[in-house]
């Protein structure tokens, strides 16, 4: 299957330099076996994508890359470790809320792909074609992990190998050089379930899949809209992303690899709440330029923010949720409404009542009544 011969010259000396850059390697076929492909059409056909609607489109040519790109046969699955410690908090600020691990140092797309660009240079003098994606591109990246041996899927979906954990980052450059036959990596989680029993929300299924509907990793990062109340506690004190998952694993308590180019950053580990509310949108990119806070944006930050805010329940923190009631953007004001009525406090809340946005003066006079 797959084509799998022994690896050419050429591809041993690709990889290598991808190793030189500081990458976990393995080489993987295009082909994804049916069995995978089907997984993945159920998981769409289940509605388990939740509102990320670019995994819809075009999942035949996701997973027939072959239908795409007919010159390729391989893939090289580049892993970069990020089990790197934390950096020390700042002080000053509001510096509540936990931020995801990933996210700790400069946006991992940017990072990487000038090694991608460099290999597929390096590919081309080698006589061979390359293209490199990070996250981006139409391939499931865990899938050529295990493919390549790189690691085995865990219950919490994630692509773990012992060492490092499940605290990899994953590239990926197609190649147009024949793929070695693949090794497989035994399968370690055994009769944990750890992950599964740990997920504060319910999202893991147990079979190596989530729903993202549940997870809060969607919500605080790709969700565009209000996030539904019912959901709050659950959240918890997560701002950006969420790791108990990976926290919980046994595999990742001893994981202290980290690739060279992550260095963490304490503003990003550890960012001060105020910037989303009192930074112009402007400004927030500026000083979040490069980093994965902009996926989400100023916006969608207050709104994480007056999540954690209210679950956190402290009244010191009030004057930042009302600010939040005060905010340019419909979404970020609903959100402070929800916020002020879970701190308790009423008043504040009349103001919104009389919103120019009908939905936020409908939600502010909803809680209000609800309130008797
Ligand atoms: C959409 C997406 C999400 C969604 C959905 C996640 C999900 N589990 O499906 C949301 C927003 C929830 C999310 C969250 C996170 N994500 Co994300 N995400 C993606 C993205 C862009 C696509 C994933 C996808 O297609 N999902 C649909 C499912 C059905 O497919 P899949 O995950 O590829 O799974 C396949 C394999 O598991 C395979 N498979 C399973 N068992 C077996 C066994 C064998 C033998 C074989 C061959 C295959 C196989 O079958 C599945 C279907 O084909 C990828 C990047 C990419 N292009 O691949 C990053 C990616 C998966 N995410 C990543 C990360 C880091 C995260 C978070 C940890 C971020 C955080 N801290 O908040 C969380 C983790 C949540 C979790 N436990 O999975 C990393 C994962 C690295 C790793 N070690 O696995 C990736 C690869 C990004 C990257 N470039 O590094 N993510
Ligand atoms: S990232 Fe968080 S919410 Fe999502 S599956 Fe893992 S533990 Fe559950
Ligand atoms: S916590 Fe346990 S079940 Fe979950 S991925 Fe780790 S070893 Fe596997």
């Amino acid at each position: 299957m797959n084509g799998a011969q022994p690896l050419s010259e050429a591809a041993r000396y690709l990889e290598e330099a991808a190793q030189a850059q500081g990458f976990l390697t393995a080489w993987a076929g295009l082909e994804l076996p049916q069995p995978m492909q089907q997984r993945y059409r159920d998981w769409l056909t289940q509605g388990r994508q939740a509102g990320m609607a670019y995994l819809e489109r075009n999942p035949e040519s996701r997973l027939n890359p072959a239908r795409r790109f007919a010159w390729a046969k391989s893939v090289l699955v580049l892993a970069a470790p990020h089990a790197y410690p934390p950096p020390p908090r700042p002080s000053g600020g509001v510096r509540l809320g936990r931020v995801a691990r990933y996210a700790w140092v400069r946006d991992y797309h940017h990072l990487l792909w000038p090694h991608l660009e460099a290999l597929e240079v390096l590919a081309q003098r080698l006589g061979l074609q390359a293209k490199g994606y990070v996250d981006t591109g139409p391939l499931s990246e865990r899938s050529y992990g295990v493919l390549g041996g790189l690691g085995w899927i865990g219950r919490n979906a994630m692509l773990l190998r012992m060492g490092e954990g499940t605290y990899l980052t994953l590239a990926v450059l197609l190649t147009s050089a024949p793929p070695p036959p693949a090794r497989p990596y035994p399968p370690r989680c055994g009769r944990c379930t750890r992950c599964v029993t740990g997920c504060p929300t319910g999202a893991l299924l147990g079979d190596g899949t989530l729903d993202s509907r549940l997870c809060i990793s969607y919500w605080t990062i790709e969700h565009r809209g209000l996030i539904p109340p019912a959901l709050w506690p659950a959240l918890g004190d997560w701002l950006f992303g969420c790791d108990v998952c990976q926290e919980v694993c046994p595999w990742n308590q001893r994981a202290q690899a980290f690739w060279p180019g992550f260095a963490p950053e304490p503003e990003l580990a550890y960012p001060n709440l105020e910037d989303f509310f009192y930074l112009s949108s402007k400004a927030f990119e500026r000083k979040y330029a490069g980093t994965v806070f902009l996926r989400p944006g100023r916006t969608r930050m207050a709104r994480n923010a007056l999540v954690v805010l209210a679950n956190l329940g402290n009244p010191d923190y009030l004057p930042l949720v009302r600010q939040g009631a005060r905010d340019v953007n419909p979404m970020v004001r609903a959100t402070a409404a929800q916020a002020l009525a879970r701190l308790g406090d009423f008043d504040a809340l009349l103001p919104l009542t009389q919103d120019p946005e009908p939905a936020v003066a409908g939600v502010a006079l909803a809680l209000r009544q609800a309130r008797g």
